[in-house]
């Protein structure tokens, strides 16, 4: 494979109206937007298991993607794969990666080799690392493939597997501070139930908050100041998934005094799953103060599961684009495209084109929000709508100075109330007046 990625030429932007497939059309990496670099506001990363490891398996077929990285040794291998992430994050002008534990590292046949080879692939990747400049978004460990997490892993049923999945997180915060990670991810794979027959929730949910308090002791005691981030998703591959939603995950961080330590890691896909916007779990994390990070792909409606596919919707790409500007934009976070290739699409030049057709997706998203913010329509529509709670009786509801007695004195002397319109359709042919003529 990184013969045939050698062969294609390195991605630049060239402008929209460029018909070279393998150029940016909208991701201009050093242009200024609300005072920063694109490439900034962006922060895109790979996702090293879609990128490299996934080889389009499904569960009608094999693999149609060639994932026979050279090398005789598992470890051999390991380093040819890294390579290969590196050389493609070279084209793609792409500076940060995420992982889990057992993408960059052979597992081995148990968690002591597991944490030796964790070791080896680590001092090999950060060599790669510092020839490159390219960074690491953050880190995570896989406590979902291996059979021993069939029951869980921090909600495991049994004591001896919630050790396990200690310390494999233990060795993954390790391998994520070694490389100078700014972030840790705890997705609950298989944290949740299939039936409630055989399930101790209430303990299940204090074991994952005790997991996740040693977690954040043990990794602040080794100096790592970066972000927990949770991922919520509902379901998939558990019937229900403890971290259902943003909401959901923000109760849980408060009632176990996480919330500190923990921000959000949004994924596209799965706020669908749960019934939601992509935009709406990342509106609630942001008036939250619970933003951190985007898993930057893109479902399919019409089909009911995690489909991980690149984002081209430029509509939602716009409204998370708002959303981030609006939240001040990443901090220690970034868009980590965690999305696959079809299993049709299953040469390297598909997935140079698929980064391309993201990474411009996000780009164009980027700009027409800050059009949108810039026409200021739909933000002074917003305004203007609440602005009874500037003065008079709205300013004393707010400032806490009046209570139902009050109110009822008021409410009684009122004439009839002249209710507003909510503007809907105007509001979204506005989006669309300032999103066509970018
Ligand atoms: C799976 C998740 C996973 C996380 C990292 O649905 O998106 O890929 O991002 O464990
Ligand atoms: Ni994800
Ligand atoms: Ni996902």
């Amino acid at each position: 494979m990184i013969k045939q990625l050698n062969a294609l030429p390195e991605v630049k932007y060239e402008g929209k109206d460029s018909k070279n497939e393998f150029s940016f059309k909208y991701y201009n990496p050093d242009e200024i937007i609300l005072g920063k670099p694109m490439k900034d506001y962006l922060k895109f990363a790979l996702s090293y298991w879609h990128t490299l490891c996934g080889d389009g398996t499904d569960p009608f077929g094999v693999g149609t993607i060639d994932r026979n990285y050279a090398g005789t040794t598992p470890m051999e291998q390991a380093k040819a794969k890294a390579d290969l992430a590196f050389a493609l994050m070279q084209k793609l002008g792409v500076e940060y990666f995420c992982f889990h534990d057992v993408d960059i590292a052979p597992e081995g046949n148990n968690l002591s080799e597991l944490k030796a080879n964790l070791i080896e692939i680590t001092d090999y990747i950060k060599t790669l690392m510092d020839k490159t400049g390219i960074k690491l978004l953050w880190g995570t460990a896989n406590c979902f493939s291996h059979p021993r997490y069939m029951n869980g892993a921090g909600t495991a049923s049994q004591a001896d597997v919630f050790a396990c999945a200690a310390t494999q997180i233990k060795n993954a915060i390790d391998a994520t501070i070694k490389l100078g990670g700014t972030g840790y991810v705890f997705w609950g794979g298989r944290e949740g139930y299939e039936t409630l027959l055989n399930t101790n929730m209430a303990l299940e949910l204090d074991n994952m908050a005790r997991l996740m308090h040693m977690a954040v002791d043990y990794a602040r005691s080794k100096g790592f100041t970066g972000d927990f981030y949770i991922e919520p998703k509902p379901k998939e591959p558990t019937k229900h998934q403890y971290d259902f939603d943003v909401s959901t995950v923000i109760g849980f961080l408060r009632k176990y005094n996480l919330d500190k330590d923990f921000k959000m890691n949004i994924e596209a896909n799965h706020a669908t799953l749960a019934g939601h916007t992509f935009q709406h779990e990342l509106h609630v994390a942001r008036i939250n103060d619970v933003f951190g990070s985007i898993d930057a792909n893109q479902g399919d409606l019409l089909l009911g599961w995690d489909t991980d596919q690149f984002p081209t919707n430029i509509y939602d790409a716009t409204l998370c684009m708002y959303e981030v500007i609006k939240a001040g934009g990443f901090t220690n976070g970034g868009l980590n495209f965690d999305a696959k290739v079809r299993r049709a699409s299953y040469k390297i030049d598909d997935i140079v084109l698929a980064y391309i057709a993201g990474m411009d997706t996000f780009a164009l998203g980027l700009r027409i929000a800050n059009k949108l913010l810039e026409d200021g329509r739909i933000e002074d529509f917003v305004a203007k709508r609440y602005d009874s709670y500037t003065t008079g009786i709205g300013a004393e509801i707010i400032a806490g100075k009046v209570g139902f007695e009050e109110l009822e004195k008021y409410a009684l002397g009122l004439d009839e109330i002249e209710i507003q319109s909510g503007k809907q359709e105007g509001l979204e042919a506005i989006f669309n007046n300032v999103m066509f003529s970018v």
